[in-house]
């Protein structure tokens, strides 16, 4: 058994390898090049995505953790009122900062759930088996490292209760908006109804708090946004050179879409494989978009994607909110 597992880990990593080298390829040879932004968390981007979180220009973890520091009995209230009996799914919980407050009350309260964290990487979920049970003795947690849509399917499998399932930091931003919806969608077609969806969703703004929070002074978001290349170059043996790129986030206060390229300071050629990819001068690559909404705008993805809203929680400053939504 020992070593079936090392080998389909291997095949797994080899299977994953291609297709990042895909994806990448597939993104600089278009006619708008782009990189995607799912490739940014290797072991080095979760640090440096660590350090954003800390920067003060990035509002969003601070006001997401006031709401659950400081509501985290209103939310909770809010749930055990819908359902006594159900599971609590978690949709990348990273370290649970936030969501350990929900963790914490409702064990407090005695209620007897099980908490299944859904993450990608299998390290997150592996952390989270043995740190949890430690924090919260007697908690029972099953973690599900995986794709959220299926890993959602087999806790349905694994147990029948009704699910209150968690979706924060904003990560729904890291989409355009049709494509939140189809996520939305998807999302409920996995759910029953009564089922709850908690969404964090970063709101509109003054343009320049935003921009700022994607613009640090210290420069940590932009060597987060330099170290995908440096994956390229040592994990597809790349040559990109940093230095010929320079990062540029821009925030559109109508669609509420920040987005954030690296541009090309010179014409370049940069190999990749087989492959000899042309940049001219001042030529952009997209590589992350963090969408902002209005109240309006959420209520409008609920309605078209099969929830009816039931209640929000925003920080003092207004500037996040965490919506509960039930599956109708
Ligand atoms: C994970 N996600 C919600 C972050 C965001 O704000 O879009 C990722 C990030 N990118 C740059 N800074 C933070």
């Amino acid at each position: 058994p020992f070593l079936t597992d090392h080998y389909t880990r291997l095949k797994n990593r080899q299977a994953a390898r291609e297709e990042f080298y895909r994806d990448v390829i597939h993104g600089l040879t278009a006619s708008s090049k782009s990189l995607s932004a799912k490739y940014f968390y290797d072991a080095e981007g979760d640090k440096l995505f660590q350090r954003i979180m800390q920067c003060p220009e990035y509002y969003l973890t601070g006001c997401e953790q006031e709401i659950f520091e400081h509501q985290v009995q209103d939310i909770a209230t809010l749930i055990c009122n819908h359902t006594s009996d159900f599971d609590l799914v978690e949709l990348g919980p990273g370290d649970t900062a936030k969501s350990g407050y929900l963790l914490g009350e409702l064990q407090a309260r005695g209620i007897d759930y099980t908490y299944f964290p859904i993450d990608i990487s299998e390290s997150i979920i592996q952390t989270l088996e043995k740190t949890l049970p430690l924090k919260f003795p007697g908690m029972r947690v099953e973690g599900l490292p995986g794709d959220y849509l299926d890993m959602l399917k087999e806790a349905k499998l694994r147990s029948d209760k009704q699910k209150v399932v968690l979706f924060m930091g904003a990560s729904i931003g890291n989409v355009p908006p049709q494509e939140a919806l189809g996520f939305c969608k998807a999302l409920r077609k996995q759910l029953s109804p009564g089922d709850l969806l908690l969404v964090g969703f970063d709101l509109k703004k003054h343009p320049q708090v935003i921009l700022d929070a994607y613009n640090d002074k210290a420069g940590i978001t932009r060597a987060f946004n330099l170290n995908l290349l440096k994956r390229i170059n040592r994990e597809l043996g790349a040559d990109f050179n940093l230095e010929q790129f320079v990062h540029y986030p821009m925030y559109d206060p109508e669609t509420g879409s920040c987005k954030s390229y690296l541009v090309s300071q010179r014409e370049q050629r940069v190999h990749i494989g087989p492959h000899a990819i042309h940049f001219a001068q001042g030529e952009p690559m997209f590589m992350e978009i963090s969408q902002k909404y209005s109240l309006t705008e959420i209520q409008q993805l609920a309605e078209r994607s099969g929830f009816r809203s039931f209640e929000q929680f925003q920080d003092s400053r207004h500037w996040f909110v965490d919506v509960v939504w039930r599956c109708v």
